[in-house]
Formats: C-alpha cells, structure tokens, sequence
C-alpha cells in the first residue's frame, strides 16, 4: 500500500510513528511543510523537516518533541557572549550540525529535496521524507503592535511571542510561485491513501496545500483522502493552533477545520470520541466521519489512530 501524508511538525511526526506501527509493509511518502524555515546564523533551518526525520530515527527528543535527545547548548551560548542572537531560538549543539551540512550543501548547489535525501541516509526514518516544495516559502504573521500593522516570521510569532497577540494573517511568502520538489505529485498520483495527520491545518498542511499543484493534484489523485482533527474538545491538543484558526475565520472545533478543508479535499474526518456530537456536522458537509480516541499517549494509541485512518479510507475506496 502506498500512502502519502501531508506533514507539520510534532504532530505529523508522532502520527507517522503510529502509522509506521500500524502498516509496517506500506510506502509512506510523508511531505513536509517547509514553510516554517527560518535562516539563523547563515544556517538553514528546517523544523518540521527535522522533527520528523529525529521522531522517525530516534533522536528527538521526546518531551519537547522538537530537537535533538542529550542536546547541549555551548554553540548558542558563545554566540551569545558575541552579542549574537536571536536568544529566543533554542538550538542545541548536536541540531547544529545538521543545519550547517544542510546549508554547506545547499551552497554547493544541492537542492532541498536531495540535501534531505542525505540528510535521511544518517536517520533512516523508514519513511520517503519530501520537502513540500525546494523553493523557498517562508510563513509570515501579520499582527498589530501597539496599533501599528506588522509582519513576523513564523518562528518568531510561535516561539518569541508565543502567540500571544492575535495574527491578523497568515501569509506563506513566495508559496505562489514554489513548485512542488521532485516526487511530490507523483507520489500524491500513485497513492493508495492520502492523509492529514493531526498537524496544524492553517501553517502545517494548510502552508503545504498552498503551492501550486498540490491541492489539484490531491483532488485529481481518486485515492481516499483522511484526515485527523487536531482539535479536540473545541481547544488544539497542543499548540496554539487556535490563534492562527482565527486568522483564517475558522473556529476552533473539530467540525469546522473539516468544513474548512472542504468535501472536495477530504472524504473521510476522524473526531475525537469527546467530538462525537460533531459527526452529523461534518457528514452534513459532505465528509465521512467518525468518532474514535485521538489522543498521541504512546506509539499504540497512536497506531490505533492510525488503523481507523486507514479503515475510513477502506470504507471511502
Ligand atoms: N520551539 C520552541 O518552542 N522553542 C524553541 O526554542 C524551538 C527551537 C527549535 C529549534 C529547532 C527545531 O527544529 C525546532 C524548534 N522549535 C522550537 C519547534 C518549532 O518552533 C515549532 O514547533 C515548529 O516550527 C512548528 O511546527
């Protein structure tokens, strides 16, 4: 079976491993948002990308979900000593070098996509790790700061402010013009099953629907396609992903991200069991949906929510 997954960062990543469990012969293509890139200290950084690709090859590190286990921070903290920040931006010695061999290769002339590749030959995440797109789109938040309109890069509205002002808007910068990288609509053409993990759906899946051909690619594809609700209880299970569901004018509940993705895009929503009361809503929209656990606890909870992914998508064949 061949899968494909639209992935962001934590969510997708923990997703992946349960799905990983629950289909172990299957030929996950995951895509990754890369619209949460940020270029620090001449380095490419690319979170989601990595995020998946430590969760998948066993170096992530496992509380905060993002960054490398038995990380150190001597590199972050001389740069400090230079005056040189942003300090509000953890990276960690070992998480470095990952970003200096993606930028040393880069510079050589290397795409995204390839420099992945390579990347993955150290990880082995078991999984056909793709960029969204090798060009470059960076997510930036519009907010207003005493009165006055502004935009901040992505990491700086989620890590800096932690999104306590509201966004007015989300704009993926240069997504317009991107291209999908190699494989990326092949993959979506030859897939069996599509899914949505339970990754934001406006700066993680949504970033990735947003480069041209992707979306219509997915539409044209005929495989059922699935998606998870982030949301559970009307709040996100982690994140702040309300804030940027605001933004866009969708409402923090699971009904209502499934809506916003509309009965074109998705066949198939998967609620949490506290949500059931959403599954006349969303099948009223057109899209098949069921009730079930989703909470990540541990790799077989998430594999359970994994198996029922890929049952709705058996029921939509
Ligand atoms: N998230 C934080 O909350 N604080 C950080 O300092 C931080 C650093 C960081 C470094 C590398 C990396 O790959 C991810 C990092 N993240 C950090 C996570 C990241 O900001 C976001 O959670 C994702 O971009 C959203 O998917």
């Amino acid at each position: 079976m061949r899968i494909v997954v639209l992935a962001g960062g934590i969510g997708g990543a923990r997703f992946l491993r349960g799905l990983k469990q629950a289909a172990p012969d299957a030929e996950i293509t995951v895509v990754g948002n890369t619209g949460d890139d940020i270029h620090l200290f001449g380095l490419k950084v690319c979170p989601d990308l990595d995020t998946v690709m430590y969760t998948l090859g066993g170096g992530i590190n496992e509380e905060q979900g993002w960054g490398r286990t038995d990380e150190s921070f001597t590199v972050k903290e001389e740069l400090a000593a230079y005056g040189v920040g942003p300090e509000w931006f953890g990276l960690g010695d070992r998480d470095f070098a990952t970003h200096v061999v993606r930028t040393q290769m880069l510079g050589a002339g290397y795409p995204l996509s390839a420099v992945t590749e390579a990347l993955c030959a150290r990880w082995q995440p078991g999984v056909r790790l793709l960029p969204m797109s090798d060009d470059r789109v960076e997510t930036h938040v519009a907010i207003e700061v005493d009165g006055e309109q502004r935009a901040v890069h992505f990491q700086e509205y989620w890590v800096k402010l932690r999104a306590s002002v509201d966004a007015k808007a989300i704009v993926p910068v240069g997504a317009e013009a991107a291209k999908p990288a190699p494989g990326v609509l092949d993959a979506i053409a030859e897939a069996d099953v599509i899914l949505f993990p339970p990754s934001n759906p406006v700066v993680s899946v949504g970033t990735i629907l947003a480069v041209p051909g992707i979306r219509e690619a997915i539409v044209a594809a005929g495989a059922p396609v699935v998606g998870l609700s982030p949301i559970v209880g009307d709040a996100p299970v982690r994140g702040m992903a309300d804030k940027v569901l605001a933004a866009v004018g969708v409402e923090s509940t699971a009904a209502a991200v499934a809506r916003n993705y509309g009965s074109e895009l998705l066949g198939g929503w998967l609620v949490d069991t506290v949500d059931a009361g959403a599954v006349a809503d969303v099948e009223a929209a057109g899209i098949r949906c069921r009730a079930v656990p989703l909470m990540m606890t541990d790799v077989d909870a998430t594999a359970a929510m994994a198996r029922e992914a890929l049952a709705l998508a058996e029921e939509l064949r």
